[in-house]
């Protein structure tokens, strides 16, 4: 108002024409204003998202387009079954399989990984060639801070996985800084969220760092009563597994298997207990586990190196307030957390969260948490 006042009453040699290039003036600057906050905004959006994922951006193609995400499920399968019915179901023949190999310590760029796949669809579709799977599967890795892993995860995995002609979406759910590491949570929400991109019939959950070594250890879910865990052996255990219920690594659940668990516990941040917890919630739904044959090698594993996070003791009494109440209050079912980036990527979906980590922990008991408070004091962590 003041601005305006100061352009009408001052005094102008070129009289009214003075006070139009003045005006013109004032909306030039205006104009000028508006774009280079505009570009601002964008360009700061950038660095937003720069630092969101300190990785994914600068090494890998933009967002792929796919046009059926917001479809509803059935609409969806009735588009599935009109592009791909005309092929027969595909026939694995054990032959073309190249069993156990070695797993390949490679760093390429993501880039460079993306041109070795050209035939992945957008958000890291793979389909196989020329037949239709009878399953169709999403890959959930839990994720924070381990780009070397992913580049040797997707270079090792995609080649076994397209020999076994398995129709698969990997999906990368990375947890936003500003919280404990809560893998639990990771996979709980690459579950909620893929199921709202495509009806998947199996939910395999790998940790980044655990390449399976042999492509005749199939990608698929067990029956009805059994949850597959597709670990037999880990390197570094001398190929044994840590503890007979460990379920570790690998697992997959159909849909309805995982709702029967609720999913996994949202309680372990930090190095937690969530795999134990998950065994006993299987035990108590009645269901079993089921393993590659175990006088083979074909479960066998291999991990990556990488500094081990601190056990914390207090898993424990997490673990052990766990039954078959709190458990099925304590899950899919209450999940909350905030995406802040779905990105459809090359040869992955990228899923990046927020968790805030307080409000989670309102869900259990207080004594537990005045110990988790008290741990945190002590470590600073
Ligand atoms: N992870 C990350 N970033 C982290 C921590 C974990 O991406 O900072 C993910 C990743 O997929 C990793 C998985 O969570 O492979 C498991 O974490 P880890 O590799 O640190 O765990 P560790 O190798 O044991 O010690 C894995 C099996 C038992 C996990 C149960 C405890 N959480
Ligand atoms: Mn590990």
């Amino acid at each position: 108002m003041a601005l305006f006042k100061f352009i009408v009453k001052s005094p102008s040699p070129f009289g009214g024409a003075g006070l139009i290039i003045v005006t013109f003036g004032i909306v030039l600057i205006v104009k000028g204003l508006y774009y280079s906050n505009n570009h601002v905004t964008r360009r700061s959006y950038g660095n937003v998202q720069k630092n969101l994922s300190n990785f994914i951006l600068k090494d890998i193609s933009d967002d792929v387009q796919i046009n059926h995400t917001s479809l509803p499920i059935n609409v969806r399968r009735h588009e599935e079954h009109a592009t791909t019915s005309f092929l027969s179901v595909c026939d694995l023949d054990f032959k073309t399989l190249k069993g156990r190999e070695k797993m390949a310590l490679t760093s390429q760029s993501l880039i460079a990984l993306e041109s070795m796949f050209p035939e992945s669809h957008a958000g890291g579709r793979f389909q196989p060639n020329g037949c239709r799977s009878k399953h169709r599967i999403a890959i959930i890795i839990p994720f924070r801070d381990r780009e070397i892993h992913l580049k040797i995860y997707l270079s090792n995995v995609i080649p076994k996985l397209r020999r076994q002609k398995v129709d698969f979406t990997i999906y990368v759910v990375e947890q936003a800084p500003g919280s404990h590491f809560n893998r639990g949570m990771m996979r709980n929400i690459g579950f909620a969220e893929a199921r709202k991109i495509a009806d998947y019939d199996c939910f395999i959950f790998n940790d980044v760092d655990s390449i399976f070594e042999d492509d005749r250890n199939l990608f698929q879910c067990g029956t009805d009563n059994s949850v597959r865990h597709l670990v037999t052996g880990v390197d570094v255990f001398d190929y044994k597994l840590k503890y007979s219920i460990l379920v570790g690594g690998i697992i997959a659940f159909t849909p309805e298997q995982f709702r029967r668990v609720n999913g996994y516990s949202n309680f372990f941040f930090d190095w937690g207990a969530e795999d134990d917890d998950i065994y006993y919630r299987i035990q108590r739904a009645k269901m079993q586990i089921e393993r590659p044959d175990t006088n083979s090698t074909i479960g066998f594993m291999s991990t990556l190196k990488h500094k081990r996070d601190p056990e914390v003791k207090y898993r424990f009494d997490i673990l052990y307030s766990r039954n078959n109440e709190t458990s099925h209050k304590d899950g899919i079912n209450s999940l909350k957390y905030t995406v802040k980036v779905i990105s459809h990527k090359k040869l992955f979906t990228w899923i990046y969260v927020a968790v805030n980590e307080e409000e989670v922990l309102q869900g259990l008991d207080a004594g537990i948490r005045r110990k988790i408070a008290a741990y945190r004091l002590k470590t600073k962590t």
